[in-house]
């Protein structure tokens, strides 16, 4: 029993947090980005994934390819993007080795512009079968700038075309600015596509692919400080709970596998993850997590704030190591560069103070651990 609920944690449940975390990193996001040429595609990829004018990830204002009507982007190696004016394109695609199934795709954004036009009620269809989730976008709302009113209007008259359910909504962005034609000195104005992008990865984290998807959006640290934060969440509410210990060295586990992710964009093993656990213990432990987990915590688990503030601090040296290790292009391997860092973080958290860690924590501010946390993670 993971959830928050359960009395006590037994061994399996730090196997099942490591076999799930590994599984979800296996997998891939797929996002398919439909709609009439000229409506935007490109521009709105380049502004999801925040490229500059010079850098562009799909390029503004190119002419559909003359092979196939079917873009496709690749980021990193396991985020696809296929940018096509309608999905018939991309199921018929040849290059597409496996023939598309219902469901396949995860994310499909049908882009939209103007006043609501029924050709694209098909392609919103189609989309729906597809995709695990449908994002309506109407791109270039500037062009309502001075016409405010007609812009919730044209927005209502969409819903109804694509016959939205009601807790469905049409996301107004703008993404101008990307066109090679346009004077160096514009600047791009970009708006809504944020919360589209929160949007997107709320849906993802669902289905335990959110890290796919912002490993290729986000600065790597931001994304460790994040995976840092969750992990002292999970201590915190494991804390107390009997049989936490072996637990709680599972979350430190799960979180090595992702931040090797962030920065490597490869998977560790469960077993890879469990076997850099011993690196942090001051003596040689062997590769099991009852043992790594004795050898931080009391064998009956956390029983007072002391042991707490240990759990912590423990988690905070270990990852922000981890991080380190990877941010000056060492690796798990190099072992006196992980064991120095890692007691140089301990010392300076106990300069801190244990309980005074555990008291940060336990608050349950994201502002104050985050603050915490940037003393290691810059
Ligand atoms: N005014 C305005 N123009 C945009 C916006 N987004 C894209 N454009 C322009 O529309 C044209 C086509 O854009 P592009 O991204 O190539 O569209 P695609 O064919 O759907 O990929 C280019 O000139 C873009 O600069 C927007 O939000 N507002
Ligand atoms: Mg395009």
């Amino acid at each position: 029993m993971s959830d928050n609920t359960s009395k006590s944690y037994d061994d399996n449940d730090a196997e099942e947090l490591l076999e799930d975390v590994e599984k979800n990193l296996r997998k891939k996001v797929t996002v398919a980005i439909v709609g009439k040429v000229s409506t935007g595609k490109s521009s709105l990829l380049n502004a999801l994934f925040s490229k500059p004018k010079d850098d562009q990830l799909a390029v503004v204002g190119a002419v559909s390819g003359v092979t196939t009507k079917v873009k496709r982007f690749q980021l990193g190696k396991n985020v696809e993007i296929m940018d096509s004016p309608g999905l018939g394109d991309i199921i018929e695609d040849n290059s597409n080795e496996t023939k598309l199934a219902m469901g396949d795709i995860d994310v499909g954004v049908l882009v939209v512009v103007d006043a609501a036009d029924a050709s694209q009620k098909a392609h919103y269809d189609e989309l729906k079968t597809y995709c695990k989730k449908v994002f309506v976008v109407l791109n270039k709302v500037d062009m309502f700038d001075k016409k405010k009113s007609s812009l919730e209007k044209v927005t209502a008259q969409w819903a109804e075309l694509l016959k939205l359910d009601d807790d469905e909504k049409i996301y107004q962005t703008c993404a101008d600015g990307y066109d090679p034609d346009f004077d160096d000195d514009i600047e791009l104005d970009i708006r809504g596509v944020d919360v589209l992008k929160q949007d997107i990865l709320k849906f993802l984290k669902k289905h335990g692919k959110d890290l796919i998807l912002e490993r290729e959006l986000e600065k790597k640290s931001v994304l460790a400080k994040r995976v840092i934060y969750s992990s002292l969440a999970g201590v915190a509410g494991a804390a107390f709970i009997p049989g936490s210990a072996v637990y709680i060295t599972g979350i430190q586990g799960a979180a090595i596998m992702s931040i090797h992710y962030i920065y490597t964009g490869e998977v560790l093993s469960k077993q890879s993850a469990i076997a850099a656990l011993p690196l942090f213990a001051s003596q040689s432990i062997g590769s099991n997590l009852f043992l790594v987990a004795k050898s931080f915590l009391p064998p009956t688990g956390i029983v007072d704030v002391a042991a707490a503030g240990v759990a912590a601090g423990v988690t905070i040296a270990m990852l922000s190591t981890v991080n380190w290790i990877y941010e000056n292009d060492y690796n798990l391997d190099n072992k006196t560069e992980l064991k120095e860092r890692y007691s140089f973080f301990y010392n300076a958290l106990k300069d801190i103070g244990l309980k005074e860690v555990w008291t940060i924590i336990s608050t349950r501010d994201r502002e104050k651990i985050m603050e915490l946390i940037s003393r290691f993670v810059k």
